[in-house]
């Protein structure tokens, strides 16, 4: 599987699938989930009341899948981030869920190609390189037949030189 990363604004990405950075409400926020429901329009929004009226609130380290409405992606896997705390251990497990969880359900929906934000490291105040290090080794990890290449998508530089780092070890 190839890693790619860029600086960018993941609601410009054309890949199969792009990651939301979400909460366990599912009904939008700020940061890229607000981006994501902006640039993406109402039939993101619609399918992810649908979602919460079949199997409510979705819990943090769970992922959840609609359609990408007017983005270029086919798909968003909306997946709920910790909260930072001072329990170091249960927020990376629920982190490293994030990530698990996510390409395991665009696996079963033939995603080639996944677009992750880092999650958790804006509103919800994870530190970037814990982050960072739980979601490349979450994604090296992950073995699949189907899909081809993860881009990790930074919004900020801290982030991209993290990255930048990471990727090279
Ligand atoms: N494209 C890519 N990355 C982005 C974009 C974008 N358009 N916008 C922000 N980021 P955050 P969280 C980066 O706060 O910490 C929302 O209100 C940002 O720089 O979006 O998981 C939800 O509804 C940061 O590195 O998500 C939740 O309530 C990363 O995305 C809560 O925030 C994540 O920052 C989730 O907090």
């Amino acid at each position: 599987m190839k890693i790619e990363l860029i600086k960018d604004d993941i609601t410009k990405i054309e890949a199969d699938a792009i990651v939301n950075a979400a909460n366990s409400s599912l009904l939008g926020g700020g940061g890229v989930d607000g981006a994501i429901h902006r640039a993406g329009g109402k039939q993101i929004l619609d399918e992810c009341i649908e979602i919460r009226n079949r199997q409510g609130k979705c819990k943090t380290g769970e992922a959840v899948v609609t359609t990408a409405g007017n983005l270029p992606a086919k798909y968003v896997i909306h997946t709920v981030g910790p909260v930072w705390n001072a329990d170091e251990e249960k927020c990376s497990k629920l982190l490293a869920n994030c990530y698990k969880n996510s390409l395991a359900l665009a696996e079963s929906h033939c995603v080639k190609t996944i677009a992750f934000p880092s999650i958790s490291t804006g509103v919800y105040r994870f530190p970037k390189e814990l982050a960072g290090k739980i979601a490349v080794k979450e994604i090296k990890n992950f073995k699949s037949k189907i899909l081809e290449k993860v881009i990790f998508v930074c919004f900020d530089e801290e982030n991209e030189e993290i990255y930048r780092t990471l990727l090279k070890e």
